[in-house]
C-alpha cells in the first residue's frame, strides 16, 4: 500500500510525455497541424504562451464558488486577486460599468442573460441561424429555442441586415428581449438603431459581440455597451484569449447577472481560465493589439478584394470586419465540398449557409473565411492575396492531383515564413 502511494505521488512531478504518451503525441500532432496549416476559421485564433501558461497552472486545482470577497470556500485570497484584475481590465477595455468574467462559454453567457430577466415562454426576437445568427439565439435545437418563444429576423438578398424589417417584426411580436450580434455577418452592426427598436417596444437589448470583441476593444467597430442592457462575448475569437465567455452590463443589472451565472447556471468558476482571460485583457489594452486588429481588418479586406477579382460572389459584396462570406453557387460546388478540398491541402475553413440556402446546413452553399489567426502569425495583405489565389486554384482544379500537390507545397512554404509556436 505504501509503495503504491509513493508510486502515485511520484507521478506528480513527471511530464505529460512520461505519464501519458498517447495524449502527448496527439497534442504534438495538433501543434504541428496549427503550425503547418493555414487557419482561416473566422472564430478561431492563436493565443500567446503566457495565456497557455496560466491555463496550465495550479489554479486549475482551486474551487472558488461565489465572487471575490464573498466565496463559499477558504483559501481564495489569491484567486480573488486574479478575478478582480480580470474584472477591472474588462471594465477598462470596454468602458463597462460591470463585467462578469465567470461564464464558461459564450453559450452560458447568453443563457445567463436570458435567465436573469426572462421567464420560460417569453417572446424574444433574434437573428436567424441560417442568416448568420447563433445557435443560442433561439435555434429550435438549442435550449434557448426550447425555453423561449423566439421569432427571427434575417438579412436581405444583398446580405445586409434589414433594420426596417426588424422594427416591423418587433412591433408585431412585441418581444421582451431583442438579441443582436452574429456568427456570420461581415459588416458593421448598427447597435444604436437596434437599441431604439428594442426601446420602442419596451424590450431589453442583448448584444452578443463574440465575433467582433477584439474590433470593439480597439475602436474598429462601434461599442454596443452604451446602447445595450446586456452584452455577451466569448474571449477566444478576435479578442485572442482563452476559450470562455464574459457578460457586460450596467451597474443596475450587476446583481441579477452575477446571480444568474452563479448559483443560477454554473458552479465553481474556472480560475485558471479567468487568469488567462485577465492576461488576454491586459494584452488587448496594448498598442500592439490595436495594430494587430487594424491588420486583421486590412487582411480580411485584401482577401475579399482578391477573391472578388477572381470571380467569387461575396455576401454583402465585401467586409468591414475580420471575416469574408463566400457564395459558391456560381462556382458549381457546395460549401462541404470546398471545405473538404481545402482541408486536404491544410487550409482550414468552415462551410457556411448563405441566406435562403438551397442546401441544408450539413452541405451549405458557402464558406466563411477569417483573418484573425493568420494575422496573429504575421500575415499582411500580400499573403492574404496569395491565400485567395490558392483557394481559387483548389476550387478550379478540383480532382487534379498535380494542382493539389502544388498548393500543398505553397501552403508549406508560406507558413514556414511565419513560424508560430517554437
Ligand atoms: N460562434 C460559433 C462560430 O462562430 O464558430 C461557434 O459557436
Amino acid at each position: 500500500m505504501k509503495a503504491e502511494t509513493e508510486n502515485l505521488k511520484s507521478n506528480f512531478n513527471k511530464g505529460l510525455k512520461e505519464v501519458d504518451p498517447d495524449i502527448a503525441s496527439i497534442i504534438n500532432d495538433e501543434l504541428n497541424r496549427q503550425n503547418e496549416g493555414l487557419e482561416l476559421i473566422a472564430s478561431e485564433n492563436l493565443v500567446t504562451r503566457a495565456i497557455m501558461e496560466a491555463q496550465g497552472s495550479v489554479l486549475t486545482n482551486k474551487y472558488a464558488e461565489g465572487y471575490p470577497g464573498n466565496r463559499y470556500y477558504g483559501g481564495c485570497e489569491y484567486v480573488d486577486k486574479i478575478e478582480e484584475l480580470a474584472i477591472n481590465r474588462g471594465k477598462e477595455l470596454f468602458d463597462a460599468e460591470h463585467v462578469n468574467v465567470q461564464p464558461h462559454s459564450g453559450a452560458s453567457a447568453n443563457m445567463a442573460v436570458y435567465l436573469s430577466v426572462l421567464e420560460p415562454g417569453d417572446t424574444v426576437l433574434g437573428m436567424k441561424l441560417a442568416h448568420g445568427g447563433h445557435l443560442t439565439h433561439g435555434s429550435a435545437v438549442n435550449m434557448s429555442g426550447k425555453m423561449f418563444e423566439f421569432h427571427h429576423y434575417g438579412v436581405k438578398e444583398n446580405g445586409l441586415l434589414d433594420y426596417d424589417e426588424i422594427e416591423k417584426t418587433a412591433k408585431e411580436v412585441k418581444p421582451k428581449m431583442v438579441v443582436a450580434g452574429a456568427s456570420a455577418y461581415p459588416r458593421k452592426i448598427d447597435f444604436e438603431r437596434l437599441s431604439k427598436i428594442a426601446k420602442d417596444v419596451g424590450a431589453y437589448l442583448l448584444v452578443d459581440m463574440a465575433h467582433i470583441a477584439g474590433l470593439v476593444a480597439t475602436g474598429l467597430h462601434p461599442n454596443p455597451i452604451p446602447h445595450a442592457d446586456f452584452v455577451t462575448t466569448t474571449t477566444h475569437k478576435t479578442l485572442r484569449g482563452p476559450r470562455g465567455g464574459m457578460i457586460f452590463c450596467k451597474e443596475e443589472y450587476k446583481q441579477i447577472i452575477d446571480k444568474a451565472i452563479f448559483p443560477g447556471l454554473q458552479g465553481g468558476p474556472l480560475m485558471h481560465v479567468i487568469a488567462a482571460k485577465a492576461i488576454a485583457l491586459k494584452e488587448a489594452l496594448t498598442d500592439d493589439f490595436s495594430k494587430y486588429q487594424e491588420q486583421v481588418v486590412k487582411n480580411s479586406r485584401a482577401l475579399a478584394k482578391k477573391l472578388n477579382e477572381l470571380g467569387y460572389d461575396l455576401l454583402s459584396g465585401g467586409t468591414d470586419n475580420h471575416m469574408v462570406l463566400v457564395d459558391l453557387r456560381k462556382k458549381g460546388l457546395t460549401g462541404k465540398e470546398a471545405e473538404e478540398l481545402l482541408d486536404e491541402v491544410e487550409i482550414t475553413v468552415n462551410k457556411n449557409a448563405i441566406p435562403n440556402d438551397p442546401e441544408g446546413p450539413i452541405v451549405t452553399s458557402g464558406l466563411r473565411l477569417g483573418a484573425p489567426a493568420v494575422t496573429s502569425r504575421g500575415f499582411k495583405e500580400k499573403e492574404m492575396e496569395e491565400v485567395a489565389v490558392m483557394i481559387d486554384e483548389i476550387v478550379k482544379g478540383r480532382g487534379d492531383k498535380e494542382v493539389q500537390d502544388k498548393v500543398r507545397g505553397q501552403v508549406k512554404d508560406l507558413v514556414k515564413r511565419f513560424p508560430l509556436y517554437q
